[in-house]
């Protein structure tokens, strides 16, 4: 049909795979042990993380979708007709629906994601619910953006990046990002951003170690991955889920801890593992209203609205060009 989204290039496609070789061989190569959490999300881990999105003890979901609910209608109020709201990291789009909502005459909706297989799903989900919506998916990496597809809406374009996913980067890569997105998005831009708050790092700790395994299971999936796509040789069985609060740097940091000595092989190479060690495979940046405007404004952007929720809380800003 003449309006069928464009074919998706398949994350599983040869260029996919390379990269995970080449990003996962460099990052075991150092001392600590990295992974990069780009990695989770193959068709497995993007259905283990909609599973940890629905554990008791993971409150940023359900809390993020509460509180953009209350500030929603506000916040859309101001996008005018014909906007273009576009998702970085936009997962199965479950948010987005209370975005969508709320904002009636929106123009055009452009999900990106790394998972092709979940972006596939979601953006036709998406286009069957708002059928008046243009909905143009793109699949990628949202850190290395492009331009967007000419001819996106006619009106405003809003960001949106919930989900504290911005909580993964490094504080220059996030300065980087939002200062890029920015740019792509244009003069008159807004932005919908989700951040994780800093709280006691009991309510945290047990977010990211919950007592059903399923985190566990989403953090070895990196493991599982790497020997089904990669022929890499773990055993995912020798390696423990580990969920620490860092406070000195303000992260939840998730790592995989050699249970014994071993040597893996991957991509022809062994990889030394002394028991103990770990490779460190996510950090979750825990922000606070200070450090949201800081990091906002170090990036080029004022900070028209903040809002939170009560305990455990979370919070998004509105952002404006
Ligand atoms: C999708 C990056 C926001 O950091 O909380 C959930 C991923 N990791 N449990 C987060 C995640 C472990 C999640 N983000």
């Amino acid at each position: 049909a003449e309006d069928a989204p464009a074919p998706l290039v398949r994350a599983t496609d040869q260029g996919e795979t390379a990269r995970f070789r080449r990003d996962l061989v460099a990052g075991l190569s150092r001392s600590p042990k990295v992974a990069s959490p780009k990695w989770f999300y193959d068709a497995e881990g993007s259905s283990l993380f909609e599973a940890i999105t629905r554990l008791p003890e993971y409150y940023p979901t359900r809390q993020e979708a509460a509180l953009l609910r209350r500030v929603a209608p506000d916040w859309a109020a101001r996008f005018g007709s014909g906007a273009a709201l576009v998702e970085f990291g936009s997962g199965a789009s479950e948010k987005t629906r209370i975005v969508l909502d709320a904002a009636s005459d929106l123009g055009a909706y452009v999900p990106i994601d790394i998972s092709a297989d979940a972006l596939d799903a979601a953006a036709g989900r998406i286009a069957e619910a708002y059928p008046a919506l243009t909905v143009t998916p793109l699949v990628g990496d949202f850190l290395h953006l492009g331009a967007l597809p000419a001819g996106i809406g006619q009106g405003r374009r809003v960001g949106f990046f919930p989900g504290s996913t911005i909580g993964n980067l490094e504080r220059d890569e996030a300065i980087a990002f939002l200062t890029a997105a920015r740019g792509l998005l244009g003069p008159d831009a807004l932005f919908i951003l989700g951040v994780d708050l800093v709280k006691s790092p009991e309510t945290l700790i047990a977010a990211y170690d919950d007592s059903a395994g399923v985190t566990a299971a989403f953090n070895r999936n990196l493991l599982v991955r790497a020997n089904r796509e990669l022929g890499a040789g773990f055993d995912v069985d020798s390696f423990a889920h580990r969920a620490v609060w860092n406070a000195t740097a303000s992260r939840m940091e998730m790592h995989l801890e050699a249970t014994r000595d071993m040597t893996v092989l991957l991509d022809g190479r062994r990889i030394p593992f002394r028991r103990g060690e770990t490779i460190h495979t996510e950090s979750s940046r825990k922000y606070t209203e200070d450090s949201v405007r800081e990091l906002a404004e170090a990036s080029g952007w004022t900070v028209a609205g903040f809002e939170t929720n009560p305990d455990p809380s979370v919070a998004l800003a509105l952002l404006e060009a």
